[in-house]
């Protein structure tokens, strides 16, 4: 078996394959290296961590090697008595981390270990007089914590406890003339912000407040001649906005108005053949954000043998339809 494995390993080009099982071992390895500077800088947004990681498993076909019991009870453990959740245990509750939890739960097929009124009543506490929502209790306010607050209470069945109308029109004002959306209202368009825009909008029904055609024409205009896409005009590549980008356009079903062809070499051309891993653009440093972003555009590109992703929800499709959520 040694010999075999040594055999298919030199014959994967990184150059023109995903090197899945690199992949996998460096994920798996994350959580063993405690002392390292990754471990040590990403302490605060743990509970993501562990999204983004055990997401990129899944689409792998690896989750069983993930230490399945351990990752829930760290879980479980990060909950507040008022039901949000923190980036780590004893940190302060908040959305971000509240919706990555949940997302954790309905991937392992749990979401029996919470009680689903509670964390509903802690996010449906953070929707403001103007349908936006706050991060925590001090009130920052962006369309990620929307997007945070409408997949989470969706995710949980319990869209009924805020005014969903009032979220999508706040999305809505988030709005601006080249069809793209900021965090708040005036602010710039970016990609990472149309993302929780419009999948605000796609969870909340509100997708007819996109001119589709103006936003794709943005959209597609990320992708640089080297294939990568940016954030926004004039920017670097980065192997993020491949899913950030790349979802967005599929949610407004225009995702052949960009070459997949070039995104996915680029893409490809971020690996480390090595040690594993994807990082943000060729010869950086490999991290678990950008080696989700990047496995999870290649699936929404079609590449083989990886799981389907929902652009919605960045969930597994297999579980966004166990969850009763898929799209028609
Ligand atoms: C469930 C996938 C998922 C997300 C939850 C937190 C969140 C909702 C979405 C984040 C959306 C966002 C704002 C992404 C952008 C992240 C990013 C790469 C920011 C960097 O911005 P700049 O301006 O970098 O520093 P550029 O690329 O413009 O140079
Ligand atoms: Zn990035």
């Amino acid at each position: 078996p040694q010999a075999s494995t040594i055999a298919e390993t030199s014959s994967l080009d990184p150059a023109t394959t995903l090197i899945c099982h690199k992949h996998a071992d460096y994920i798996v390895a994350l959580d063993k290296e405690k002392d390292t500077f990754e471990y040590v800088a990403t302490e605060h947004l743990r509970m993501s961590g562990v999204y983004w990681g055990i997401s990129a498993m899944d689409l792998l076909g690896r989750l069983d090697d993930m230490n399945k019991d351990e990752i829930l009870s760290f879980v479980t453990e990060c909950q507040h008595p008022c039901g949000g959740f923190g980036g780590n245990i004893k940190h302060d509750p908040h959305l971000l981390y509240t919706l990555s939890a949940v997302q954790i739960l309905a991937i392992y097929d749990r979401l029996d270990l919470v009680d689903p009124n509670l964390i509903a009543t802690y996010v449906a506490g953070l929707q403001q007089e103007d349908g936006s929502f706050a991060g925590d209790e001090w009130g920052e306010i962006d369309t990620r914590f929307t997007y945070c607050a409408l997949s989470c209470l969706s995710i949980l069945h319990k869209m009924e406890l805020v005014d969903v109308k009032k979220a999508t029109e706040f999305v809505a004002a988030c709005g601006n003339f080249d069809g793209g959306f900021g965090a708040t209202p005036g602010d710039e368009s970016h990609a990472g912000q149309i993302f929780t825009a419009v999948g605000a909008l796609a969870i909340g029904g509100g997708l007819s407040h996109v001119d589709k055609d103006l936003l794709g024409w943005w959209l597609c205009e990320r992708q640089v001649p080297a294939g990568g896409l940016n954030g926004r005009p004039e920017k670097l590549p980065d192997v993020c906005y491949s899913w950030w980008v790349l979802s967005s356009l599929s949610m407004i079903d225009r995702l052949s108005w960009i070459s997949g062809e070039k995104l996915q070499e680029f893409i490809l051309s971020c690996q480390d053949p090595e040690n594993g891993g994807i990082s943000d653009r060729p010869d950086d440093m490999a991290d678990v954000f950008h080696t989700f972003f990047g496995i999870a555009g290649l699936s929404l590109l079609g590449y083989p043998n990886l799981k389907a992703v929902d652009p919605i929800y960045a969930l597994p499709v297999d579980t966004v339809a166990r969850l009763g959520l898929s799209r028609i």
